[in-house]
């Protein structure tokens, strides 16, 4: 029995985190059997979603997800593929999760409209009068781990330039291919497509959705993956609590 630990769809996304939806293509492509559930960070060492738990293993963090079942089941998603196509499609993930993942949960979270009505959900069934501490000390801990890291050190402009180099960058691999590398997708279009989808997502209000919009083949590339990965998948039910009182 191998479980997914996630959280499915959410602010216009296949699920609210990228590294979910990486994981999810990602056992997809493997061919590995699972079920979907909602992810308990208290109970996990990380505190991070997603981890699998695969007959009573837990593994955590996307890339030693597909790293335990490439071991088990004595192949890669990096199978067929050359040195130059095994380094670019590293590069591009790092890319993709290094700088533009943490660009995109910047307007997430640190943007109050966009906080209010998506990630402050996440807490809504913490009780009134906590709350507005709760959300204030979390909201301040992921405002230090972006000035830490240097994403919050930014201005704004200098925030959408780096995410416009990377977009860019992407779009200009894709070309006129269906996926990164070629006809078919592979582990990079996993990593990739899953950021893109998340900053592609017209429910939050930022510059994100048009620098992508602005390549012509972006849309459809996120169009595609959608279909092909998310089209057929359930999760359990996660109702959306009620919205934060401002
Ligand atoms: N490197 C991890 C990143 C996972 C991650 O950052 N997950 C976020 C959701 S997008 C999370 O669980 N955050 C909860 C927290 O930091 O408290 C992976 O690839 O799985």
């Amino acid at each position: 029995m191998i479980t997914l630990y996630g959280w499915g769809p959410m602010f216009g996304c296949p699920s609210p985190s990228p590294f979910v939806m990486k994981a999810d293509i990602q056992l997809q492509m493997l061919g590995v059997e699972f079920t979907r559930a909602i992810a308990d960070l208290e109970s996990v060492p990380k505190h991070k979603a997603p981890y699998v738990i695969d007959d009573g293993q837990l593994i955590e963090d996307s890339n030693f997800i597909r790293n335990h079942y490439e071991a088990k089941l004595g192949k890669g998603l990096y199978d067929g593929m050359s040195g130059k196509e095994i380094a670019l499609s590293w590069a591009l993930e790092r890319m993709a999760e290094g700088q533009l993942a943490k660009i995109m949960a910047y307007e997430r979270w640190m943007k109050d409209d966009n906080f209010n009505k998506g990630p402050a959900h996440f807490f809504s069934d913490v009780p009134e009068p906590a709350r507005p501490a709760v959300l204030k000390e979390v909201r301040d801990g992921v405002s230090m781990t972006h000035i830490g890291e240097g994403t919050g050190r930014f201005t704004e402009a200098e925030r959408m330039k780096l995410a416009d180099w990377d977009i860019s960058t992407i779009s200009l691999q894709l070309d006129d291919q269906d996926y990164l590398l070629g006809d078919q997708p592979t582990c990079a279009d996993a990593a990739v497509a899953a950021v893109l989808i998340s900053c592609a997502t017209e429910f939050f209000d930022t510059p994100l959705t048009g620098l992508i919009r602005k390549h012509a083949n972006l849309p459809a590339y996120i169009d595609r993956m959608k279909a092909r990965y998310f089209d057929h998948v359930t999760w359990p039910e996660w109702p959306m609590p009620e919205p934060v009182p401002a």
